[in-house]
C-alpha cells in the first residue's frame, strides 16, 4: 500500500452563492421553481438553483432569437471570433476557480478538472475562435447560421460538453439556449458570468437550468432551429421523436460500450495504463470509456495480474485532494445503477474483484472493479454501466477480436494495443466505432471529430466536421 500526504486544493477559490438564477438575455433571473445541487463527495447542499419552466424557456428562446436577428447572425466572422478568443482567455484566467467548482459539483478529481477538462475547454474556444472568419473558405455550404440552437448536455463533463456545444454554434453565427444537467449546473452558470465579463451581446448565450422537463420544453420549442444533445440513448430516442417532422436539425451523442483490445505483442505496462485510463478516468462516467477489455488469451493472465497490481495503487477519495485518482460517483441514482448492474454481473456468474480501499462514509462511492469470466451474453458486457466497472473478455485471433468488439448496439469508440502498424490499420477499418485509438486511449483534441455509429448517435462534434452541424 502506498502512503500519500494529503494535498487538498482550497475550496476558497470559489465564491459559492446560496442561490443561482437562470441566465437569460444577459442577466440572471428567477425561474418557475428551484432545485438543489449537492456535492456528491459528501452530500452537502452546494446551492439552490432556479429551475426553468416552459415560460422561462420561452423567454430564453425569444432572447436568443432577438440576439440572432439583431446582432449575432449578421456580425462579421472576425468580430464573432474576437468574442470567442476573449471567452477562451477569461476561462484560462479563471481556470482554477472553474476546476474547483467542477470537482465540487461533479465529484471528479481536481487533477482531472484542472489538467484535462479546463485546458480542453479553453482549447475548444480558441480553436473555434480561429474558424469564425474562415467559414466561407472551408467549403461549408453558404456558411449561413441556422438560428437558435437548443442544446442539452449531461453531467459527466459539464463544462467541456458546454464548450463542445457552444463554441462551434457561436463561431458559425448561431445563438444558444443551453440546458446543463440537473446534478451539475454550477459551472455553466459561472460560464454565464464569463459571457458577461466578455461583454458578449445579451441573448447570444442563455442558460436554462432544470431537469428533464426543462430539456423537453427546449427541444420541442418551435423557435429552436437546431437541437444538439449529449446523454442517454433512451432520452436521445425521445428527442429524435420530438424533433421528427419539424425542420429542426439534430445531432445526438449517446452512449457507448467500447472495446479496448490488447494483443499479445503490446507492451504490457503501457497497455495496462491505457486500460486503467480507459475505464477509471472520470469514475468511468465517460461515453467512450473502454468498458470492455478484450485481451488476447495468451497474455490474459499476465495483463490481468498487472492490471490488479495497478488498480491497487489507485487512490479513491476526496475529489479536491490532488493525489486522488478516482473521485465520487455523480449521484445516488447513478450509484444505484452501477451497483445493480454489478450485482447482476455476479449473479450471472462473472467473477468480481476490487482492490481493498476504504471509501468515505458519506457521499456516493464505488470502488474500481473488474469482472473476469464474462461472456458476451452477460448484461455487464452489453449495457453501459457508466461507472468504474471493467468487463474482461478474451479472444484468440484478430478476426475474433473484431467480431466481439462490434457485437454491441453501440459504436462510439475503440482502442487497439499492438506493435503491428498493419494490424492497427486493418482493425481500424473493421471496427464500427466513430473513434479508434491505437496505443493510447481517451485522447481528445478540438481539431478531431468525435461521434458515433449505430445507437451511439449521429453527427460529429469537433474539428471542421463540428461546424457542419451549425450551418446551412
Ligand atoms: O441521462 P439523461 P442520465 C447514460 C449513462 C447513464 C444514463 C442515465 O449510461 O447511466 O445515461 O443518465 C436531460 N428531453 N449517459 O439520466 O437523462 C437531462 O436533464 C430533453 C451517457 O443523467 O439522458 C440532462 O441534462 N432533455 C451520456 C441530459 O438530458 C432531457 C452522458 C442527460 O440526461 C430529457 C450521460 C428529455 N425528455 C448519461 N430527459 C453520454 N453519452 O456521455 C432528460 N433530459
Amino acid at each position: 500500500m502506498f502512503e500519500y500526504a494529503p494535498a487538498p486544493e482550497s475550496r476558497d477559490v470559489v465564491a459559492l452563492r446560496d442561490s443561482y438564477g437562470l441566465f437569460i438575455d444577459g442577466e440572471f433571473t428567477d425561474g418557475g421553481g428551484v432545485f438543489k445541487t449537492v456535492n456528491p463527495a459528501d452530500e452537502e447542499v452546494l446551492a439552490e438553483v432556479a429551475s426553468a419552466d416552459s415560460a422561462d424557456v420561452d423567454r430564453a428562446v425569444a432572447a436568443a432569437r432577438r440576439a440572432f436577428d439583431t446582432v449575432w447572425g449578421s456580425m462579421p466572422g472576425r468580430e464573432r471570433g474576437k468574442y470567442l478568443f476573449r471567452i477562451a482567455r477569461i476561462l484560462q484566467e479563471r481556470a482554477r476557480e472553474f476546476a474547483v467548482l467542477e470537482s465540487l459539483d461533479n465529484g471528479k478529481p481536481i487533477r482531472e478538472s484542472r489538467d484535462i477538462d479546463l485546458p480542453l475547454v479553453a482549447a475548444h474556444f480558441f480553436y473555434y475562435a480561429g474558424w469564425a472568419d474562415k467559414l466561407s473558405y472551408a467549403g461549408l455550404g453558404g456558411a449561413r447560421p441556422l438560428g437558435v440552437a437548443g442544446q442539452v448536455i449531461p453531467w459527466n463533463f459539464p463544462l467541456l460538453m458546454l464548450a463542445w456545444k457552444i463554441a462551434p454554434a457561436l463561431a458559425t453565427g448561431n445563438t444558444v439556449v443551453l440546458k446543463p444537467a440537473e446534478t451539475t449546473p454550477l459551472t455553466a452558470l459561472l460560464f454565464a458570468e464569463v459571457c458577461q465579463q466578455a461583454e458578449l451581446p445579451p441573448g447570444v448565450v442563455n442558460i436554462v437550468t432544470g431537469a428533464g422537463e426543462t430539456g423537453r420544453a427546449l427541444v420541442a420549442h418551435p423557435g429552436v432551429d437546431k437541437v444538439a444533445f449529449t446523454g442517454s440513448t433512451e432520452v436521445g430516442r425521445e428527442i429524435a421523436r420530438a424533433v421528427a417532422g419539424s425542420s429542426k436539425r439534430l445531432t445526438l451523442e449517446l452512449g457507448g460500450k467500447a472495446a479496448n483490445i490488447v494483443f499479445d505483442d503490446a507492451p504490457v505496462d503501457q497497455a495496462v495504463e491505457g486500460i486503467v485510463d480507459g475505464i477509471f478516468f472520470n469514475q468511468g462516467h465517460v461515453c467512450c470509456a473502454g468498458s470492455r477489455l478484450l485481451v488476447q488469451e495468451s497474455v490474459a493472465d499476465e495483463v490481468l495480474s498487472s492490471l490488479r497490481r495497478r488498480m491497487s495503487t489507485l487512490r479513491v477519495g476526496d475529489p479536491l485532494d490532488k493525489n486522488t485518482d478516482v473521485g465520487a460517483i455523480n449521484s445516488a441514482e447513478q450509484l444505484a445503477k452501477i451497483r445493480e448492474l454489478s450485482d447482476i454481473g455476479e449473479a450471472e456468474g462473472a467473477t468480481r474483484w476490487s482492490p481493498s480501499c476504504s471509501l468515505p462514509d458519506r457521499g456516493f462511492w464505488f470502488a474500481p472493479t473488474v469482472f473476469t469470466g464474462v461472456s458476451q451474453a452477460h448484461r455487464i458486457a452489453r449495457e453501459e454501466v457508466f461507472g468504474p466497472v471493467l468487463s474482461v473478455l478474451t479472444f484468440r485471433t484478430p478476426a475474433e477480436a473484431v467480431e466481439k468488439a462490434n457485437n454491441t448496439p453501440y459504436g462510439l469508440s475503440a482502442g487497439i494495443w499492438t506493435e503491428k502498424g498493419s494490424r492497427i490499420l486493418w482493425m481500424a477499418d473493421k471496427l464500427r466505432a466513430g473513434v479508434v485509438w491505437a496505443n493510447t486511449f481517451n485522447k481528445f483534441d478540438p481539431a478531431s471529430p468525435f461521434g458515433g455509429y449505430k445507437e451511439s448517435g449521429y453527427g460529429r462534434e469537433g474539428g471542421r466536421h463540428g461546424l457542419e452541424a451549425y450551418v446551412k
